[in-house]
C-alpha cells in the first residue's frame, strides 16, 4: 500500500546571517516576520519597507531520507511559489515555474540535503518578458509573464508583497507496483439516478502486473480492469439525493472511494466527496439580447453572488477554519454564488469543501486578470498543464458550476487601447477562446465554460455590452453616481461595487498611533485604488454633506454610502429578474486591512454593507421602484412558494406625520417578481416626504419593510434624532422618539472583538430595535450611545 509521509519538519530558510526556522507550508515573508527580521507589512507603511524581500533569491533546506521497503519513492510538492530549482546535495532534481501546479520528483533510494532555491519572481517574470516582449496591462508589474497569483504584485485593494516559498504541503510517497496517478470523476444525473464515471490513470513500476480498480459510492460498488495505465469505472446510484444550492434544497454529499488492486491486495486508495446535480448555462438569444442564466437541476436561478479574492496576500496562512468562517459569513448574508476572481488562485480543497457543505455555488476564473497575456513558450505549456491539473482536481466538487476564462482581458483588448498597442502580438485570446474551452470540454464535459468576464458571447457585440452575457458595471463607481445603476438592465452583473473604509477597530490595529483622517498617511497608504479617496469623496458629496475635520462621521457616512450604492444596484437588478439573472458584488473579502469595495474587512469584521446584503439577498425583497412615471412596489420572490398578502403603504413626512395611508394586495409567483402600483395619492413629494411599505405575506411571521425617499439625503431635512438606549448582557435596545435613519452600532468601538448582529436600521417615531452584541463584556449605556451613529440634520 502507498505510504504518504508529510515532509513539513526540519525546514530552514537561508538568510544572510545564517538560517531561520521555516514553516512549510509557508512563505518567506511569514518566516521573516516570525523571526522578527521584518516588521508586519500589514501595519502602517511597513509594506514599503519590506519590498526588498520580493527582489531576492531564497533557499529552503531540510534533510531528506527517502527510506526503503518500497520500489519507488516520490517527493511531492502540492505547490511551489514560484520559479525554483529543487536540488539534492547540490544535484538538480528539477525546475519549477508555476505556482498553480504540483510537482513530483523520483527520489528513490536517495538521502541528503534537500534544497529548494527560489529565484525572485521579478527576475523570472522580467526574463520571460525580455524573451516574449512587453504586453499592455492594467498595472505596471510583470504579473502576465509568470504563472503566479497576480495580486501578489499589488492590486487596487492589495499590497505589493511578492512572495516566494513552499506554499502548499510537501510529502514523500513510497509505493510499489503501481499508484493512482489521476482520477477524473464525471458526475451527472440521469433519470433520477446519480451517475459517476471515474476515469483512472495509474503509474507503474511493473508493466506486467495485473491491475484492477474497485470503487464504491452510496452503497454501490463496481470494478474495472486497468488496461496498460488507464481504466474507467461507472457507478449508478439509484434514488441519489440531489445537491442544491442553499435556499433551494439540501446538500447531500457522498463519499467515493476508489481502490487500486493487484493480486496481492490494495496498492493505493483515492477518496473524495461528491454531490449529484446537473448544471447548465443558458446563453441563448432572446428579444432583449443574449441571456446568461445558470440552472441547477433544471431550476433557473438569479445568482446572489459575491466576488472572492485571496483572503490573505499570504495564501499559505489561510487555514481551513478561516476559509470556513469567511464562507459561512457569505452564506449567512444570503449569498448563493461565490466567484473566485482571476487575479487570485485556484483555491485549496478547504475552500471548495466548505462551499459544497454550505451550498454555495462556485464560479471559478482561470487565473488571468486585467492584462494581455503572452501565449509563447514557456507560458503556453504552463497554462495547459495547470489547467489540466486544476480542472481535474476541482471536478469532484458539486459546488463548482462554472469555469471562466479570464477577468476583463477580452474587454481590455477591445476597450483599453491594447488592440492597437499589441500590433498583432499574442494576448491570451488563444487561451480563452481556444485552449481553455478545449481542456474543459475534454476533461470536464458536464460543466459550462464562459470565455471571460465580462463577455458578450462573441466578437459580434462589445465584450461588456449589458444586453449580451456578463457585464461589469464600473463607470458608476469611477465617474458617476450610483443612481446610474438604474439606467441599465444587464443580463448578468458579474462585478459592481463601492468602496468604504474598514471597521474602526481594524483601522486602529493597522495604523497604530496615527491620528486618523481621511487623508492621513496610513489611511492613504491603505487605499490602493486610482484616485480612490477622490472617488469616495465625490461619491459621498452627491448624497451627504461631507463632514470636515470629523473622521468618525466621515467613516460612518462613507460606510453608509457603500451600503446605499450596492443596494441601489441589487434592488434594481433583482426587480428585473428574469431579464437580469445575477449580481456578483465586488467584493466579499479583503487580503489585508484596507479601504476597499469589500463587505467583510481585512480583519474579518463586517461592514454595514455586509448586513445590508442579508436584506438584499433574502428570498423575499420588497423594493419601491420608479416605473413609467409612477411608483411601484416590486415584490421580488425567489422562494419556491408564491408570496401573497398585503402591503401597508404610508406616505410620511420626516417629522413623523402620516400624510396618507392605504393597503394594497400583492401576489408574486414562485421565483418571480410582481409589480404593484403605488396609488398616486400615496407617492411622496419633495425632500420632506418618504414612503414606508410594510409588506407581509400570509405566512410571514413579520412584515418586510421597503423605504423610498425621493430626494438625496443632503436635501432631506432630517429631524434632530432622539432616542433612548438601554443595555443588557448581549443586547443594546434603542427606542426612537423621532425618525432615526440608518442607525448603526459600531460594536468594535465598544470592544475590538465585539460584533453586532445587524447593521443599518431605520426607526420610525415610537419604534424600537434590539441589536444583539457578542463579545462585549461590560455593557454600559453611555458606551453604547457613544458607539451609535445615525443620520443627522444638515448643518
Ligand atoms: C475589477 C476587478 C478587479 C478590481 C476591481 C475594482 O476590475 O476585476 O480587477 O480590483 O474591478 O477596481
Amino acid at each position: 500500500m502507498l505510504e504518504a509521509t508529510p515532509l513539513s519538519e526540519g525546514w530552514v530558510l537561508l538568510h544572510e546571517e545564517g538560517e531561520l526556522p521555516a514553516m512549510v507550508p509557508g512563505c518567506v515573508h511569514t518566516d521573516l516576520l516570525a523571526a522578527g527580521v521584518i516588521p508586519d507589512p500589514f501595519l502602517g507603511r511597513n509594506e514599503s519597507e519590506v519590498a526588498w524581500v520580493g527582489r531576492r533569491e531564497w533557499t529552503y533546506e531540510t534533510d531528506l531520507h527517502a527510506g526503503s521497503g518500497h520500489e519507488q519513492t516520490d517527493l511531492v510538492f502540492d505547490g511551489l511559489d514560484t520559479a525554483a530549482e529543487v536540488l539534492l546535495d547540490g544535484q538538480p532534481l528539477g525546475r519549477t515555474r508555476n505556482m498553480h501546479r504540483s510537482y513530483r520528483f523520483d527520489v528513490t533510494g536517495v538521502e541528503g540535503r534537500l534544497a529548494v532555491r527560489f529565484a525572485s519572481a521579478y527576475a523570472e517574470a522580467e526574463a520571460v518578458r525580455g524573451r516574449v516582449g512587453e504586453r499592455p496591462a492594467a498595472y505596471a508589474e510583470p504579473y502576465p509573464y509568470l504563472r503566479k497569483m497576480a495580486c501578489s504584485f499589488g492590486w487596487d485593494w492589495g499590497p505589493t508583497l511578492v512572495t516566494a516559498g513552499i506554499w502548499r504541503p510537501v510529502r514523500l510517497e513510497r509505493w510499489s507496483t503501481a499508484r493512482i496517478a489521476r482520477v477524473r470523476p464525471v458526475v451527472t444525473v440521469e433519470c433520477g439516478e446519480g451517475v459517476v464515471e471515474l476515469h483512472v490513470e495509474v503509474e507503474r513500476t511493473r508493466v506486467e502486473a495485473h491491475l484492477a480498480v474497485e470503487a464504491a459510492v452510496g452503497g454501490v460498488r463496481a470494478r474495472a480492469e486497468i488496461d496498460g495505465t488507464a481504466g474507467t469505472v461507472r457507478l449508478r446510484v439509484p434514488d441519489a439525493g440531489l445537491w442544491w444550492p442553499r435556499g433551494y434544497g439540501e446538500q447531500p454529499l457522498y463519499d467515493v472511494e476508489l481502490t487500486l488492486l493487484h493480486d496481492a491486495g490494495a496498492l493505493d486508495v483515492w477518496r473524495r466527496r461528491i454531490g449529484f446535480r446537473t448544471v447548465s448555462l443558458d446563453t441563448s438569444a432572446d428579444a432583449r439580447g443574449t441571456g446568461f442564466t445558470l440552472a441547477v437541476n433544471g431550476e433557473r436561478l438569479f445568482a446572489r453572488g459575491v466576488n472572492w479574492i485571496p483572503d490573505d496576500v499570504f495564501p499559505s496562512r489561510i487555514t481551513r477554519e478561516r476559509y470556513r468562517e469567511r464562507l459561512r459569513q457569505a452564506a449567512a448574508a444570503g449569498v448563493d454564488l461565490v466567484r473566485v476572481w482571476g487575479g487570485g488562485i485556484y483555491e485549496s480543497e478547504d475552500f471548495y469543501d466548505a462551499c459544497d457543505e454550505l451550498g454555495l455555488l462556485v464560479w471559478q476564473d482561470f487565473p488571468f486578470a486585467c492584462a494581455a497575456y503572452p501565449e509563447e513558450q514557456p507560458l503556453r505549456g504552463e497554462v495547459e498543464a495547470e489547467a489540466r491539473e486544476n480542472v481535474v482536481r476541482l471536478m469532484p466538487h458539486p459546488s463548482l458550476v462554472l469555469w471562466n476564462g479570464n477577468n476583463e482581458n477580452l474587454w481590455g483588448f477591445r476597450d483599453w487601447g491594447w488592440e492597437g498597442r499589441l500590433g498583432g502580438d499574442s494576448w491570451g485570446e488563444g487561451y480563452y477562446l481556444g485552449l481553455l474551452p478545449r481542456v474543459v470540454a475534454e476533461l470536464d464535459p458536464a460543466r459550462p465554460y464562459t470565455a471571460g468576464s465580462p463577455w458578450s458571447g462573441s466578437w459580434a457585440h462589445h465584450p461588456n455590452d449589458p444586453a449580451h452575457g456578463t457585464h461589469h458595471s464600473w463607470e458608476v463607481w469611477n465617474r458617476e453616481d450610483y443612481a446610474g445603476y438604474r439606467r441599465q438592465v444587464p443580463r448578468f452583473v458579474a462585478e459592481f461595487g463601492w468602496q468604504a473604509p474598514p471597521a474602526y477597530a481594524t483601522l486602529r490595529r493597522a495604523l497604530p498611533g496615527e491620528e486618523l483622517a481621511p487623508d492621513s498617511p496610513g489611511m492613504l497608504h491603505h487605499q490602493k485604488a486610482d484616485d480612490g479617496n477622490g472617488k469616495l469623496r465625490r461619491g459621498l458629496a452627491r448624497h451627504f454633506a461631507v463632514p470636515e475635520g470629523d473622521f468618525d462621521r466621515w467613516h460612518y457616512l462613507t460606510q453608509v454610502n457603500q451600503a446605499r450604492a450596492v443596494a441601489a444596484g441589487i434592488e434594481h437588478w433583482r426587480s428585473h429578474w428574469p431579464v437580469c439573472a445575477g449580481t456578483v458584488v465586488w467584493q466579499l473579502n479583503d487580503c489585508w486591512p484596507v479601504t476597499s469595495w469589500a463587505a467583510v474587512d481585512g480583519d474579518g469584521r463586517e461592514k454595514p454593507l455586509y448586513h445590508e446584503l442579508r436584506r438584499l439577498y433574502a428570498d423575499r425583497l420588497p423594493t419601491v421602484r420608479v416605473r413609467g412615471g409612477g411608483l411601484v412596489l416590486a415584490a421580488v420572490n425567489q422562494a419556491p412558494e408564491p408570496w401573497a398578502g398585503a402591503a401597508r403603504l404610508r406616505r410620511m413626512s420626516v417629522d413623523g406625520e402620516v400624510l396618507g395611508e392605504g393597503t394594497v394586495p400583492f401576489r408574486a409567483d414562485r421565483r418571480a417578481v410582481a409589480d404593484v402600483p403605488v396609488p398616486r395619492e400615496l407617492e411622496p413629494v419633495g425632500a420632506k416626504e418618504f414612503l414606508v411599505a410594510d409588506v407581509r405575506g400570509g405566512d410571514d411571521p413579520q412584515a418586510l419593510r421597503a423605504l423610498y425617499f425621493p430626494s438625496p439625503d443632503r436635501e432631506i431635512p432630517y429631524p434632530r434624532p432622539e432616542f433612548d438606549v438601554t443595555v443588557a448582557p448581549g443586547a443594546v435596545t434603542v427606542t426612537a422618539h423621532t425618525l432615526v435613519r440608518d442607525l448603526l452600532l459600531q460594536a468594535d468601538r465598544l470592544q475590538p472583538e465585539a460584533r453586532a448582529d445587524r447593521g443599518l436600521v431605520t426607526l420610525l417615531p415610537g419604534e424600537r430595535v434590539t441589536i444583539g452584541v457578542r463579545g462585549w463584556e461590560t455593557p454600559d449605556p453611555d458606551a453604547a450611545r457613544a458607539a451609535l451613529y445615525c443620520l443627522e440634520p444638515i448643518r
